[in-house]
Order: structure tokens, then C-alpha cells, then sequence
């Protein structure tokens, strides 16, 4: 047994044997590697047994034993490592017993460093991580490296580095929960993106929810590089803390070029110098970044930033940046009926996301919003829609709260999405954007948000046949 909660090696072998808590789609994937491995796993979660059939029946045929969470204390003294779900906080019960076990505790994140034989560029941030994510792994694949995306976006970050070719480089998506366990997680580039706040359920306070983000540069050494938004002040003041920060920082800025920026604007061109001296090159136009909205440009610049920290060739990046999509149900165009444009944000399940949408287009907007609230305050929605949108459709459970938010706007409600599309599509004229942006969980009305989202796709689907008929 290790002493302490040291866990200076671990074999990835029949020497060890792992406790996997929590059995969503990060446990199941350490269950998956670990016994492909021949570690010993037994695995636990707090779902009542009736909810957990089929996850216990799949890792039983790996080889794998669950085990109730009351019967932990019957295992723990085989342990030889924890493996902790993101979900998990550090301060659950089951966390602290096996800490007191002195069995050291790590997360996905941290075995996935372990294992990778691949470089990896890691995104963290508040907002925008998925979108640049994607991005960055775009940008690699179209300057012809290869590259596989995985992590807090949805598909395991260990199954990722198990399966990627050496050559190839691996985009992590990484949340605050995620960071909380990595030991020696280094990533070659890592992207911080921007700080507000968020999961104040889980941290005490904004520092610790910070700090808990800044890991993502801790083990980073010289050789690495740090993209940092410079136009968060917390993020800049980085820089000037001694010591901090070891990796080459490449700041950006949607302002002109400042003293410590390796990116920024300057007549609609974005521009790239990688030091003080260095002459600038331009790489694109703001006017050819294909996803709406200024938090774009800023997803774009430290997308671009990682890819030439990468390596990536600057004049092949353009055609990238140009020929990126975005994510499905984000800020995503899913057709044009009567010089009207519609698009599916239905990802967006809290206000600020729907605020950032607003604030994405120059045309007037009909807003679809409304679904499960989820306990945030509607407050700055009311104001941006105010601001930003001709008429609101109020939608689901949170429909007359919104509406209150937003009062003194024009406001209706629609009893279901469909419904709510056809009073879009007789609102709107050539030139309006109809957005369903819902600033709420999808439970109310639909499975998922991308439920939702389909369900909006095929009501515009089927305004086009009516519009066609
Ligand atoms: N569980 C326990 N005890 C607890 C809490 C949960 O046993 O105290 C069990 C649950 O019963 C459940 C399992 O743990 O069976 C769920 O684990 P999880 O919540 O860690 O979720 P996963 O399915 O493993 O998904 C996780 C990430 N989820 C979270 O961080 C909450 C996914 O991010 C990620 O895509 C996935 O791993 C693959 O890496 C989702 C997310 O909401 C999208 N992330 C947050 C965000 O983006 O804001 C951070």
C-alpha cells in the first residue's frame, strides 16, 4: 500500500486495483480502460440500485464487482487508488472515507495523463469551451495534423488518449471539476478562456472556483504554452504573478495591439505577433469567422492562438476558421423561410448564455425562450431582451417568469415549441434572425436539449414545405 495518499506511480496493471466512484459516462469509461489493463476495479455510486441495472451488468461482464457505498468500508483496505467522476465533490462522504484510508484520490482527467502518449492542448474557461474545443480540433485537422476531441464535451478524455495514434493530438475539454483531481496533467497548450460566475453551488467562493481552473497551467512548464484572454483582468493579472504562471502566455484582446498580446484587432483583421518585436501577421478577417456574436471572436482568437502554438502554418488557418460550423444547438442556423433566419441555441440553458446570444446579431430577433429554470435569476435576461429582442414566445414552466423579467417588452406565450415557431414565423419579417434560445433545462417539455433543438429544426423544416405548397 502506498503510504500518505502518495501516488508517485501507478502500474496500469493486476498490481493494482482501483475503486471507480460514480458510474456515469466517466466512470464507466476508467471501468473500460482499467480492466483492459487487468487493474482489479470495483466500482460504486449512490443511484438506487434499480436505476443502475445496466451499468452494473456491463462492468460485472468486464471483470469489474460494484459495490454498495455501505459496504465500502469492507474494500477500501485493497485499495490502491480512488478514481473519482467529476460530479463527485471532493467533500462527499465516500471521498473522505477512503482519504482517511490514505488511498489517494484522482480523477479521469489525471489517469487519461498517465496513459496519453499523444500531446495534448487543454480548454477551460466558463464559457465557449466546448465551441473552441471543436474549433481548435478543426483548425488541427485543416492544417493537417490529426487530432481527436474529447473530455467535459461529452466523450471521455481517457478513451480518447487510449485510442489516439501518437502523432496525433488530442483537444481536452476540461471543467473545474475535472481540474480538481489532476496531479500531473500537463497539457503542451492550455486555453483559459474567461472566468464569471458559475457552480457557486459547489465552491465557497469565485476564488476557489478560480483556482480550481488555474490548475490547468500548474504542472505546465517553459517549453508550454498558456492562452489567456487579456481582456479578463483576472486572467491578466496572471502574468504578473511571480512564479505562477512557467508556460510561454499568449494573451489576446479584441482591442489593437498592446504590450504582452500575441492576438489582436485592428480594422476588422485579426492579428497574430507572437512577441514584442515580431512583425504582425494578419490571419483572417473578424468578417470571415463563421460562428455570430463578439464571444466568438474571442473563442476564435484563442482557438487560433493554440493552433499556432501547435505549430499550425498561420496562412492555412484562415480557411479553418472560415469553414467552421459550430456545435449542434449552439448559435447553429438550421434554415432561412421567407428571407426569415432561424437558428437553434438550445444548448443555451442558463440567462448569461442567452444574453450572449442576443447580443450575437445585428438583425431584430423574435426570442423563443422558457423551459425548466434552474434556480437562476432572470434579472439581465429581462434587461438584454429588453434591449436586444422585438418580441419574446415564452415557453414552458419559467414562461411567466421571464416574462415578468423582461417586462415592458412585447411578450407572448406559445403552449408548445411548435406553436411557438409558427408565431415566430407570423411575427417575423425578411431579415429577422428567430432564435430559440431557452436560458432554461429542457425537462419540462423534451428529453434533452437536443430534443429540443431537433424539435425546433424540424418546425422550421416544416414551415418551409407550408411556405413551399
Ligand atoms: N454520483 C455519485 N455520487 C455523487 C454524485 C454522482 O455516485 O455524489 C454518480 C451519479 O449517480 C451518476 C454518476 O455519478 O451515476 C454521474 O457522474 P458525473 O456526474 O460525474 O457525470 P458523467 O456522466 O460521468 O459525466 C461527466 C461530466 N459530468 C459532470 O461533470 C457533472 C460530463 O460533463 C462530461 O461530459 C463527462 O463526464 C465526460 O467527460 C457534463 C457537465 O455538465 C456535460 N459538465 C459540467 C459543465 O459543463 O458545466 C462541469
Amino acid at each position: 500500500r502506498r503510504a500518505g495518499g502518495a501516488l508517485a506511480m501507478f502500474a496500469f496493471d493486476a498490481r493494482e486495483r482501483a475503486l471507480v466512484i460514480g458510474l456515469g459516462k466517466s466512470g464507466m469509461a476508467c471501468v473500460r480502460v482499467l480492466r483492459a489493463r487487468g487493474v482489479g476495479v470495483v466500482a460504486t455510486d449512490d443511484k438506487p440500485a434499480g436505476e443502475l441495472a445496466e451499468q452494473v451488468a456491463a462492468i460485472t461482464a468486464l471483470g469489474a464487482r460494484f459495490v454498495e457505498p455501505e459496504a465500502l468500508p469492507d474494500v477500501t483496505a485493497e485499495l490502491t487508488v480512488a478514481v473519482l467522476s467529476p460530479g463527485v465533490p471532493l467533500t462527499a462522504a465516500v471521498v473522505r472515507d477512503v482519504t482517511h484510508a490514505n488511498v489517494p484520490v484522482i480523477g479521469e482527467i489525471e489517469l487519461a495523463a498517465r496513459l496519453a502518449r499523444s500531446p495534448i492542448v487543454a480548454v477551460t474557461g466558463t464559457k465557449g469551451k466546448s465551441t473552441t474545443t471543436a474549433l481548435i480540433g478543426h483548425l488541427l485537422r485543416a492544417c493537417g495534423r490529426g487530432a481527436r476531441v474529447g473530455g467535459n464535451i461529452g466523450y471521455p478524455l481517457i478513451e480518447e488518449v487510449v485510442d489516439a495514434k501518437p502523432d496525433e493530438w488530442v483537444v481536452a475539454e476540461v471543467s473545474s471539476f475535472q481540474l480538481e483531481t489532476i496531479r500531473t496533467f500537463k497539457p503542451r497548450v492550455a486555453v483559459l478562456l474567461n472566468l464569471s460566475p458559475d457552480h457557486l453551488d459547489r465552491y465557497p467562493s469565485m476564488d476557489e472556483y478560480a483556482e480550481a481552473k488555474f490548475r490547468i497551467f500548474a504542472n505546465q512548464s517553459p517549453d508550454d504554452a498558456l492562452v489567456l484572454d487579456l481582456d479578463d483582468a483576472r486572467l491578466a493579472a496572471l502574468r504578473h504573478h511571480d512564479g505562477r504562471v512557467q508556460a510561454r502566455v499568449l494573451g489576446f484582446t479584441l482591442g489593437e495591439r498592446v504590450a504582452g498580446a500575441a492576438m489582436y484587432q485592428r480594422d476588422g483583421v485579426l492579428f497574430y505577433a507572437p512577441d514584442e518585436g515580431a512583425a504582425e501577421v494578419p490571419i483572417v478577417a473578424r468578417s470571415e469567422i463563421a460562428l455570430p456574436g463578439e464571444h466568438n471572436v474571442r473563442n476564435a482568437m484563442a482557438a487560433l492562438l493554440a493552433a499556432l502554438a501547435v505549430g499550425c502554418e498561420p496562412q492555412r488557418l484562415r480557411a479553418g476558421i472560415a469553414s467552421f460550423r459550430g456545435m449542434p444547438h449552439r448559435l447553429q442556423p438550421v434554415g432561412e423561410v421567407g428571407g426569415v433566419l432561424y437558428v437553434d441555441d438550445s444548448k443555451a440553458t442558463n440567462p448569461d448564455a442567452v444574453v450572449a446570444a442576443l447580443r450575437a446579431y445585428d438583425r431584430p430577433i423574435v426570442l423563443i425562450a422558457g423551459g425548466r429554470a434552474k434556480g437562476t435569476a432572470f434579472a439581465a435576461l429581462g434587461a438584454a431582451i429588453r434591449a436586444h429582442a422585438k418580441v419574446l414566445i415564452a415557453i414552458g414552466e419559467a414562461a411567466a417568469a421571464i416574462v415578468e423579467s423582461a417586462r415592458g417588452a412585447s411578450a407572448l406565450y406559445a403552449p408548445t415549441l411548435e406553436s411557438a415557431v409558427e408565431r415566430a414565423r407570423d411575427l417575423a419579417v425578411p431579415g429577422d434572425v428567430v432564435l430559440l434560445s431557452p436560458g432554461c433545462a429542457s425537462f419540462d417539455m423534451f428529453r434533452s436539449a437536443e430534443e429540443r433543438g431537433e424539435r425546433f429544426a424540424a418546425a422550421v423544416a416544416a414551415l418551409r414545405e407550408t411556405a413551399g405548397a
